[in-house]
C-alpha cells in the first residue's frame, strides 16, 4: 500500500485528512496516511498558547494568535462546503466568531470525520529527501513523547505546515539601544499589556491592523503605526495615527522619513513572516515570498519537479479553509490517479503565466478574483461540494467597505451563508466592547444590555 506523509495537523492538514476520508466514507480504499504534527493539539494557528520563543519540548513557537482574537474577515467567506457553522452549532450565530470559536469548529469537522487516529502528535518533522532509485522519500522526525528520532518511508510527502509562524524582523538603526519593549506579532499575545502606553505599530497589513485594533480596544493610550509603502489609510480613532516610514530610534524616541519623532513606550513589529521550511531538502524547498501564486506549484499545491510532493495553503490568503480543501481534494485526487497531470514544461508555463497575472493586479476586487477564481478552478476539477464563489467574492468586497466605513464597526456586521443561505445572527454585544472571547460568552445567548466594561 501507498504511503503518505502529512506535515502538520493546521487547518490545512486537516483538510488533507478529511478530503481522503471522504472517500473512505464511501467504502473506497485510501493509502495509509501518517499526520506529523509537533504540537500536543491540532488546529495550527487556531490552537492557542501563551508562549512565546519555545515550546515544552525545545521547538520554536509556531502559533502567531493572541488572546481577544476574532475572525479578522467574515466566517461565511471561510465556511467548509461539507460542514456548515449551522451543522455545528445548531443555530445561526454572528459573522466574526472569536479564535476560540473558529477553533471548536475546524475541530467539529475533523472529530466528526474520526481522523484523530492517523496523527501523530509531538512529533516534529526533522528532515524530507528523495530517493531517485526508490522514488520514495525519507522523512526524518523527532517524535517528543518518546524522546526518540526514527526515519520513515513515503511515497507522498504533503507539506502542510503553514506560513505565518517564522518572524520577519527587520533591523532599525537604534533598535540595540531601545529602552522600551520590542516584538514582533510573532510574540504578541496580550493587548492588555500595553494598557496606556503610547505604541509604534510597524507595518501597514493584517497584523500592523488588527494588533493596533486590539490595543485600541484594550486601552492603550496612544497608537502610532508606520508604513513602508503605503497607509492602510482606515479612519482611525483620534488616538491613532499613521506616519510614512520608520528611519531610526534613539532610546525612547522614533524618527520617521517625514522628519517627525515620537517618544513611544513599546514597538510592536508586524513586519510579516517567512516562508520557512528548514526541514525541506534544498531541490524540494518552496522558496517564496507571501503572494497569490508561488512559483513552482502547479496549480498552486503540486511540486512541478517532483510530483509526490505537494504543498497546501503556501498562498497569501483572502480564502482560507474553503480554499485548503479545494487543494486537499485536488491532491488527493492526483494521488489517486484521477486527475492526470500535464507535462512539466506545460505546468511551469502556466505557473509562470498566472505569477506575472498576479504582478499586474493592484485593485483589491482583481486580487480577490483571482484568488476566487482560482479557488473554482480547483473545485471544478474534483467532488469538493461546489459553491458560488461569485457571492464569497462579493462578501469579502463588502467587508473590505465595511473596514473603510469604519474600522471599530466592521466585526458588527452580518452575512449571509453561500453553503446554507442562513443569515448571521447579530451579536449580543459590540466588538469594540466584547472583551469576554470565550466560546461561552460568544455563544451566551442573553442580549447583554449593560455592555461589560474593561479596567
Ligand atoms: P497553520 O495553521 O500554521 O498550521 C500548520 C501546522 O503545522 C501547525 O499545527 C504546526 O504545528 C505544524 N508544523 C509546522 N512545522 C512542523 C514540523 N516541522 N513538523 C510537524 N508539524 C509541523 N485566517 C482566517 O481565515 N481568518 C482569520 O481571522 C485569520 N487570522 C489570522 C491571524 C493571525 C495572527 C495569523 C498569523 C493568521 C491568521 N489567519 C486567518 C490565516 C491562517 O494562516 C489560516 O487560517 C490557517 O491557520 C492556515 O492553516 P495551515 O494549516 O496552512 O497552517
Ligand atoms: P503581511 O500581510 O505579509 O504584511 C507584512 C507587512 O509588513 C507589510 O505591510 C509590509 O510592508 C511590512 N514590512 C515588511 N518588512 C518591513 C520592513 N522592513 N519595514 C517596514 N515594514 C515592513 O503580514 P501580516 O503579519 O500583516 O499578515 C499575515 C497574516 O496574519 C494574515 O493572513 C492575517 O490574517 C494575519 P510592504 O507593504 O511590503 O512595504
Amino acid at each position: 500500500m501507498k504511503r503518505i506523509a502529512i506535515i502538520g495537523a493546521g487547518p490545512s492538514g486537516l483538510a488533507q485528512l478529511r478530503a481522503f476520508q471522504a472517500l473512505k466514507e464511501q467504502n473506497i480504499d485510501i493509502p495509509e496516511i501518517v499526520c506529523f504534527e509537533k504540537q500536543q493539539d491540532w488546529g495550527g494557528l487556531w490552537n492557542y498558547t501563551w508562549r512565546t520563543g519555545v515550546d515544552q519540548n525545545g521547538e520554536p513557537v509556531h502559533g502567531s494568535m493572541y488572546r481577544y482574537l476574532w475572525s479578522n474577515g467574515p466566517k461565511e467567506a471561510l465556511e467548509f462546503a461539507d460542514y456548515s457553522f449551522d451543522e455545528h452549532f445548531g443555530r445561526a450565530i454572528p459573522s466574526y466568531p472569536p479564535r476560540e470559536v473558529l477553533w471548536d469548529y475546524i475541530k467539529g469537522r475533523v472529530e466528526k470525520a474520526d481522523v484523530r487516529q492517523y496523527v501523530r502528535f509531538q512529533h516534529a518533522v526533522r528532515y524530507v529527501t528523495f530517493d531517485e532509485d526508490s522514488k520514495q522519500f525519507n522523512v526524518t522526525v523527532q517524535d517528543y513523547q518518546h524522546n526518540q528520532i526514527y526515519d520513515e518511508a513515503f511515497d507522498y510527502v504533503i507539506v502542510a505546515s503553514g506560513h505565518f509562524s517564522t518572524p520577519r524582523v527587520p533591523e532599525y538603526p537604534g533598535f540595540e539601544h531601545f529602552t522600551g519593549r520590542l516584538i514582533h506579532a510573532h510574540d504578541f499575545r496580550d493587548a492588555v499589556e500595553f494598557q496606556d502606553q503610547t505604541l509604534l505599530i510597524v507595518g501597514s497589513s493584517y497584523s500592523a491592523e488588527d494588533i493596533g485594533s486590539q490595543c485600541y480596544k484594550y486601552g492603550a493610550k496612544e497608537i502610532i503605526s508606520c508604513y513602508r509603502s503605503k497607509p492602510m489609510g482606515f479612519k482611525w480613532p483620534d488616538n491613532w495615527s499613521e506616519r510614512p516610514c520608520l528611519k531610526y530610534v534613539d532610546h525612547d524616541t522614533a524618527y520617521f522619513e517625514d522628519g517627525s519623532s515620537a517618544k513611544v513606550d513599546a514597538i510592536i513589529l508586524c513586519t510579516g513572516y517567512l516562508h520557512h521550511f528548514p526541514f525541506m531538502q534544498d531541490q524540494l524547498r518552496l522558496k517564496t515570498h507571501n503572494c497569490l501564486y508561488p512559483l513552482n506549484l502547479y496549480e498552486g499545491v503540486v511540486w512541478e519537479n517532483n510530483h509526490q510532493l505537494f504543498y497546501l495553503g503556501m498562498q497569501d490568503q483572502w480564502y482560507t479553509f474553503n480554499m485548503f480543501d479545494a487543494q486537499a481534494w485536488y491532491v488527493r485526487d492526483v494521488i489517486l490517479g484521477r486527475i492526470e497531470l500535464p507535462a512539466v514544461e506545460q505546468m511551469q508555463q502556466e505557473g509562470q503565466q498566472l505569477h506575472e497575472q498576479e504582478q499586474q493586479l493592484d485593485d483589491v476586487a482583481e486580487l480577490i478574483e483571482f484568488q476566487g477564481q482560482y479557488v473554482e478552478r480547483l473545485i471544478q476539477q474534483t467532488d469538493y461540494p461546489t459553491f458560488d464563489i461569485e457571492q464569497v467574492n462579493q462578501i469579502f468586497l463588502t467587508w473590505h467597505q465595511h473596514k473603510f466605513d469604519d474600522i471599530m464597526t466592521f466585526r458588527d456586521k452580518t452575512y449571509r451563508s453561500v453553503m446554507t443561505g442562513t443569515m448571521a445572527a447579530k451579536h449580543h454585544t459590540r466588538w469594540l466592547k466584547a472583551y469576554d472571547d470565550s466560546l461561552k460568552a460568544y455563544l451566551a445567548k442573553k442580549t447583554v444590555k449593560k455592555e461589560a466594561s474593561f479596567s
